[in-house]
């Protein structure tokens, strides 16, 4: 990897994965494209930033041709929540921004990171010890086009040699950048509404349970699947990988051990309470462990901690 780009570098993921990888190969060799939400400052001041409509393919095309981009990190899509509103508009982002993608690093030789979803399995998988291989029927349109996806990037790489990886990601908690219309976005929103006003109203039902992931966990695995052995990899699109599994109130009563008076109430949402409850509650990542050496260094005690900390900090309540 010596020429990368980041597509959706101003979301969730985007905003610390850009940061991580000008960190490790160099500032001005990692261009931070994004287009919805305008760039955190740091993101934009630390290294080469430009709007991209994914949509656009020749802008995409542009994009890589001018700076001899080797490696896409593509994490342009609409969230889950927001894609069950705007679904033709979802599915023209996240698919045919996609295959834009996979035809440009096609003819230009580029390795692509694909983030897969827990949200790609569906009613009909076994929610727990989801297996790598097994029945994917998502019943949200977020979903289909994170399986189909799966199925496109792997496509690419035994048809025409695109080195394609990606991972599942659970739902994803971090500091930095606010997740965008996701449904698990209640696992970021309830640490800033506890640090503020010490009480938040959930938008899952408390028994909830899914896969989550720290975002330094999130990075790591994103950087360590694009870089490792291509001749261990038995599996491409998309491994399992998970950290934790908890439900709103297993997280709330550990939130209260650092803050004891801080309470939890629910309100649940229809729309995100059934696509939670179509996702599975605990997958099996042994593929990803035994292929590249996926381990995760935050539970749910270390995320908690961190995230309290950081957050206060952010907030000024240190
Ligand atoms: C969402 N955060 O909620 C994303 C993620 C597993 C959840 O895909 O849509």
């Amino acid at each position: 990897m010596e020429k990368i780009l980041v597509t959706g570098a101003t979301g969730q993921i985007g905003s610390e994965l850009t940061m991580a990888l000008r960190n490790r190969f160099g500032a001005a060799n990692v261009v931070a494209a994004g287009h919805s939400r305008p760039p955190l400052s740091h993101l934009r001041q630390s290294g080469p930033y430009c709007r991209l409509d994914v949509r656009d393919a020749e802008a995409v095309r542009q994009l890589v041709e001018d700076y001899q981009i080797d490696t896409i990190f593509h994490l342009a899509s609409l969230l889950s929540a927001v894609a069950e509103e705007k679904p033709r508009q979802a599915w023209d982002i996240n698919m045919n921004g996609l295959l834009n993608v996979l035809e440009v690093a096609r003819v230009h030789d580029c390795a692509v990171f694909f983030p897969s979803s827990i949200g790609a399995f569906g009613p009909g998988t076994p929610a727990m010890d989801t297996p790598q291989d097994t029945i994917q029927r998502p019943s949200t349109l977020y979903g289909i086009t994170k399986v189909s996806g799966e199925l496109l990037c792997d496509y690419y790489y035994h048809h025409f040699g695109v080195d394609t990886r990606g991972v599942r990601y659970p739902g994803l908690i971090s500091n930095i950048a606010l997740p965008g219309g996701g449904t698990t976005d209640y696992a970021v929103d309830i640490f800033y509404e506890a640090v503020k006003n010490g009480h938040y109203d959930c938008f899952l039902d408390a028994d909830t349970q899914l896969d989550m992931m720290y975002m330094p966990d999130a990075i790591g695995a994103a950087i360590q699947l694009m870089t490792a052995d291509s001749q261990k990899l038995r599996h491409r699109n998309a491994f399992n990988i998970t950290a934790m599994s908890f439900t709103p109130g297993q997280l709330a009563r550990e939130i209260q051990k650092h803050l004891p008076g801080f309470t939890i109430s629910y309100r649940v949402d229809p729309v995100r309470q059934v696509i939670a409850d179509s996702w599975p509650r605990h997958m099996d990542d042994s593929a990803a462990r035994a292929e590249w050496g996926w381990r995760p260094c935050f539970g749910l005690p270390e995320m908690v901690k961190d995230m309290l900390e950081k957050i206060a900090v952010k907030l000024d309540k240190s």
